[in-house]
């Protein structure tokens, strides 16, 4: 382990140091009071997406706001995809320290199983705000279930990072379960999401990120399954008929840390990490709204692909196909994995019942008046 740790930061430093592949340094937008150069430290930070995504909008104003927070004594740098090699590339290079944070999605699931709870479908509430509020509530993300998954893994879990609805794209309308009969569908590698497909009645199969334009375009793949904004900047949508909207889970990172690197941080840094994540809690939940939106409208002016939004009926056939999954879940995930589920959909439930309270009362309010 310790050798293969070791090539995997030379690969690191060779690559900081090559021209074309220079990772990038997110200028910070103030200036802020410039330290002695030595005193200057760099952080690093492997995106699971290129630029102009989530991942990387994230990542600039973490860059920015920890720089303005240390003076200028801590400069971050972001390493978008293919930088570091594969997504599985990414995660072992954070557990090994080689880089101090990443983002971490499905294919996470080989490396931290419990993360597959970010994919099972129906779990949370129809509002994406919401959802970004409940994760990072300190009751969810600071969970001991939570952080015990991750820090078996070398790892921190910093943030928790919804980057919009996953959309389907296929080649193929797509209403009914019945519609995914036959469907080679690419989901990212991890055992939950195949089980949800195959529940769905489609054909999952697996592919790295990259390789994805190809797939769909060589007729490997009928379908994806991405947000918005990554069906626009990776051309998925040129190569797909339709977009699907079920509403049926968000798109889900995890913004990790390796643990020993976040416990040796000092007072003063580890605070502004965990000041900046709180900070970024709402600002990403705005940008990925915008992003978006703004892509949508871009593939739609770019193409005649056919946009398709499930009723509530519908949807509700695939989400009692879904139920079975989270016993799946469980299974696989043993009785740690599966508390940190009841505490997720004890929160949506709370949080489901706060919307419920607040609409009688106003109602009440409302009579009241009349
Ligand atoms: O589908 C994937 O593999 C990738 N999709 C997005 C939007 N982000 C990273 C992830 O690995």
């Amino acid at each position: 382990m310790k050798m293969r740790n070791g090539i995997i930061g030379m690969a690191v430093l060779a690559l900081a140091a090559c021209g074309g592949d220079e990772p990038e340094t997110a200028a910070p937008e103030t200036a802020a009071a410039e330290p002695a150069e030595a005193m200057v430290q760099t952080w690093g930070i492997g995106l699971e997406e290129i630029e102009g995504s989530v991942q990387y909008e994230y990542g600039a104003k973490f860059a920015e706001l920890i720089n303005e927070k240390t003076d200028g004594e801590v400069e971050v740098k972001l390493y978008p995809y293919g930088q570091l090699g594969g997504l599985t590339d990414i995660y072992d290079q954070v557990q090994a320290g080689a880089i101090e944070m990443a983002f971490g999605s499905g294919f996470l699931g080989g490396t931290v199983p419990e993360s597959q709870l970010f994919s099972l479908n129906f779990v949370l509430t129809d509002d994406e705000k919401k959802n970004t509020e409940i994760l990072n509530d300190a009751a969810f993300r600071k969970n001991e279930d939570l952080v015990a998954s991750f820090r078996e893994r070398d790892l921190y879990p910093l943030a928790i990072v919804p980057e919009g609805w996953q959309v389907w794209s296929a080649n193929k309308e797509i209403r009914t379960p019945e519609d995914f009969d036959g469907v080679a569908i690419r989901t990212m590698d991890n055992r939950l999401l195949r089980e949800t497909y195959s529940a769905y009645g489609a054909e999952p199969t697996t592919m790295e990120y990259g390789e994805l334009f190809s797939g769909m375009q060589l007729g490997q793949l009928d379908a994806n399954i991405q947000p918005v904004f990554a069906h626009q900047e990776m051309d998925f949508y040129q190569v797909q008929d339709y977009l699907i909207f079920a509403n049926q889970a968000q798109f889900i990172a995890t913004f990790m840390a390796n643990e020993d690197w976040y416990d040796g941080l000092s007072d003063e840094y580890k605070e502004a990490v965990d000041e900046t994540v709180a900070e970024l809690v709402p600002y990403i939940h705005e940008v990925q709204k915008r992003l978006n939106d703004e892509r949508l409208e871009i593939i739609t002016e770019n193409s005649d692909i056919e946009l398709v939004y499930l009723t509530p009926e519908e949807r509700q056939a695939f989400r009692e196909l879904s139920l079975p999954v989270r016993d799946t879940f469980a299974e696989m995930v043993g009785e740690r994995g599966t508390r940190l589920m009841n505490v997720l959909i004890e929160q949506v439930e709370e949080a489901e019942g706060e919307d419920v309270g607040e609409e009688m009362a106003a109602e009440a309010e409302t009579e009241t008046a009349e």
